[in-house]
């Protein structure tokens, strides 16, 4: 049985390469939505719809449970495919939390992510329950996902970019940042230059790899099996540039498949 993995398009394998570092063993079924990425600007009723269309095509594969690899499906459907599945589901809004309060010194935290993530509060939320003094600033960055979705995260371009996107939070007196966007840890060598060294920067892969850990764990059902798995990979959009996206970051030979 394999884990699902989904996300609006490449992101998710930021989720997914740590996955594979930290539970070698376990099998990946990854579905990115390239061809209507991002979700970001769309309504929390039209991500929802989309994220459940994409977990009734991967439930067809009898996993053992589903991350939900995006933080705009996060914090849109989390709870109503919880509530839909008999599966574990879980997001990345709360393993990225969690990982901020072990991190920060100060208290004082920021997050990034989509218009989508930031208007809903859901970083804020997930904070203030684990530690009522941590004091939050958000910026949504709405340029940063079409970059990394058009493969240009290693450009001069992608630099300026995120210097612009980044202008309103870089002044913040805050010891900690959130990449509350699955698509930004391909960004972070440019955000830490933007940000500089005294700001740690946090992307949820991290967390989320050992939150899934341990509910296998306490399920009984990690992988067992001395082989390497062989994952699989679809995206609904141009396959050759998630191929290539794919590759670059996850190193490993990505064949496509008719
Ligand atoms: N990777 C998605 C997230 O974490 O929010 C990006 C959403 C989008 O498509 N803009």
């Amino acid at each position: 049985q394999a884990i699902a993995i989904l996300d609006s398009g490449v992101g998710g394998l930021t989720v997914v390469k740590e996955v594979m570092r930290q539970l070698p063993r376990e099998k990946i079924i990854y579905f990115g939505d390239t061809a209507r990425a991002p979700y970001g600007p769309r309504s929390t009723e039209e991500v929802k719809r989309f994220t459940e269309q994409i977990v009734d095509y991967l439930i067809q594969f009898n996993p053992k449970m589903i991350v939900i690899a995006c933080n705009t499906a996060t914090a849109a459907a989390l709870d109503y495919i919880s509530a839909k599945v008999s599966i574990p589901v879980i997001g990345v809004i709360h393993p990225g939390a969690r990982a901020a309060i072990s991190a920060t010194q100060s208290g004082q935290v920021g997050v990034i992510g989509t218009v989508g993530t930031i208007s809903s509060g859901a970083y804020t939320v997930a904070l203030q329950q684990l530690s009522p003094f941590v004091q939050v600033v958000s910026q949504a960055c709405p340029m940063l996902v079409p970059l990394v979705e058009q493969g240009m995260f290693r450009s001069e371009e992608s630099y300026e970019v995120v210097e612009r996107s980044l202008e309103g939070i870089k002044d913040d007196n805050i010891d900690t940042l959130i990449l509350g966007c699955t698509h930004y840890p391909f960004l972070m060598s440019s955000i830490g230059k933007v940000m500089g060294n005294r700001v740690k920067l946090i992307s949820s892969a991290d967390e989320t790899a050992r939150e899934i850990s341990t509910i296998l764990y306490e399920k009984g059902k990690l992988a067992s099996g001395s082989e390497s798995p062989i994952h699989q990979f679809f995206c609904s959009g141009d396959a050759e540039m998630f191929q290539k996206i794919a590759r670059d970051w996850l190193g490993e030979q990505i064949k496509r498949t008719p």
